[in-house]
């Protein structure tokens, strides 16, 4: 055990065998099957999962609906003195957390890190937050009349996140949900939910210490099945969640035909144009992050570059120079760029795009492979790849969860706007330039359709203070920060008569 991984296991509570669903500070023991936790890092089994059955759905719903009643009580500011502790608790177990995220889902152990750094970061986000739930006030148009809105809380909030962020995208929602007056079931992804055991548990010894009821924070524990419980139940008035989009179009679906509200944050495609007048060094380090980090297994991940041709060249040759000093392996060994993608059939999908890339007429910049030999026992490791390619290939219009990038030219930036909106993903953008009158162009109303439009970064890596998610088929919903915590509760228009008469509005007459 080179890199701890068992003393962290340990530290953060979790067992061979672990019961999966929780009301808050107590576990349900469902008697159901176990699902297993493998690492990509090494093939290893992690530990197991029990599975969330109906019976204990029910326990967790009804227990939350109990809760609901009392924590949308409690004054908002209160809330976020809980959430400021769990904040704390997150900056005690960073390492262990960050470690266990890197090994069960793959990413670097810095970007494991990086991954509870944003949950601590919303956290304070959320705890300021909890002063400034402000409404508005309005002027009546009648005389003796006071006119404004408030904000309460929602309800249950259903959250189901991907594996990729397994623990981060969770407290994005959770956080702001809790300060906002909601209570959360939460359904971790089934290929990392050992993650989310360890943050129920910190959360749950927090509550406990409050003295706060059952029924906050819950955790539910499957596949897809599980998620429709949610999508279905017309007592969770809003289901936010991340991951494909052909897993979002069912929950939209669901949740729409009752009438509820989603919050959708899914696929992306996302482009970086270089152009002529593009910080070299610059273009290349956000080009490659965005590409490689997280194995281009972030819903931000780079996927197309769009280059300017006089510049095309020049761009490909140092990309592919940089490529072959990427180191691929362990993810928990700090000199390794590149982890493992998160199970075999995510290799098999970035095989299939490889072979698809090559019969629509892609040329390899730098060839894609599945890595074997030692070090490699996992079957989940990939080099991360570079093909010259068109916009309108059926491969490149789909977002693969691999790191396989594909480079596109063009000649004005007109059609280079046009390329980058050209797909049916709108999640993150960039332009990487010097230039103002392109920059701006890209950020106007006619440049990036995204809800992410960055100059002179990449597209991944998103600080949580502004809103998060995209467009088209990205699903709309925005996450984390800015205004986002008004999807989480409910506005009421109040308007208060202090008159001695009754007008009615529009100056309507009704006399008797
Ligand atoms: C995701 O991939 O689902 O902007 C979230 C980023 C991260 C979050 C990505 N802060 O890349």
């Amino acid at each position: 055990d080179q890199f701890g991984i068992q003393e962290s296991l340990r530290r953060l509570g979790l067992a061979s065998e672990n019961i999966g669903t929780s009301t808050g500070i107590n576990w349900i023991d469902s008697k159901e099957k176990y699902i297993e936790s493998i690492s990509p890092a090494d093939g290893v089994l992690i530990g197991k999962v029990q599975l969330t059955n109906d019976e204990a759905y029910e326990k967790v719903i009804s227990t939350a609906q109990i809760a609901f009643e009392k924590w949308r009580m409690v004054p908002a500011p209160q809330r976020g003195e809980i959430v400021r502790e769990i904040g704390n608790a997150l900056r005690e177990v960073k390492a262990d957390l960050g470690k266990l995220v890197s090994y069960e889902m793959g990413k670097s152990y810095q970007e494991g890190l990086g991954e509870v750094q944003e949950m601590i970061d919303i956290c304070d986000f959320a705890v300021g937050l909890s002063r400034q739930l402000y409404g508005l006030t309005m002027h009546s148009e009648r005389p003796g009349h006071r006119m404004y809105e408030q904000w309460h809380p929602l309800g249950i909030v259903g959250i189901i996140s991907a594996f990729n962020f397994p623990v981060a995208v969770w407290s994005w929602n959770t956080a702001l949900a809790w300060v906002c007056g909601d209570v959360t079931v939460w359904k971790p992804s089934e290929k990392a939910p050992l993650s989310g055991i360890a943050c129920q548990k910190i959360v749950g010894e927090i509550f406990r210490k409050h003295g706060m009821p059952e029924g906050i924070s819950s955790l539910i524990v499957g596949d897809y099945r599980v998620g429709e419980l949610l999508s279905h139940d017309t007592r969770i008035p809003l289901v936010s969640a991340t991951g494909s989009t052909r897993m979002g179009k069912l929950v939209g679906k669901a949740v729409g035909e009752r009438l509820g509200r989603s919050l959708l944050e899914l696929g992306g495609n996302n482009a970086i144009i270089i152009t002529e007048h593009a910080d070299m060094d610059i273009a290349i380090r956000g080009a490659l992050f965005g590409a490689v980090g997280t194995a281009g297994q972030r819903c931000t991940s780079t996927r197309r570059l769009i280059i300017q041709e006089s510049v095309f060249e020049e761009v490909k040759s140092r990309l592919a120079s940089a490529y072959g000093k990427l180191t691929i392996g362990n993810p928990l060994d700090e000199k390794n760029h590149v982890g493992p993608l998160i199970d075999q059939d995510a290799v098999k999908m970035y095989e299939e795009a490889l072979k698809k890339v090559k019969e629509e007429g892609g040329k390899a910049v730098v060839e894609g492979a599945v890595l074997s030999g030692e070090g490699y026992e996992s079957g989940c490791y990939v080099r991360p790849a570079i093909y010259e390619a068109e916009n309108h290939y059926e491969i490149v219009q789909h977002e693969t969860f691999a790191p396989i990038l594909y480079l596109i030219k063009y000649r004005t930036i007109a059609e280079a706007i046009a390329i980058q909106n050209g797909v049916p993903q709108g999640l993150s953008s960039a332009i990487m330039t010097t230039h103002m009158r392109e920059a701006e162009a890209f950020l106007s109303a006619a440049g990036s359709d995204c809800g992410i439009a960055n100059v002179n970064i990449g597209t991944s890596g998103a600080e949580i203070g502004g809103a998060f998610g995209g467009e088209k088929e990205t699903g709309g919903g925005r996450e984390s920060g800015s205004d986002a915590w008004k999807a989480y509760m409910r506005r009421q228009t109040n308007t208060i008569n202090y008159s001695t008469a009754l007008p009615l509005a529009q100056g309507i007459k009704f006399d008797i």
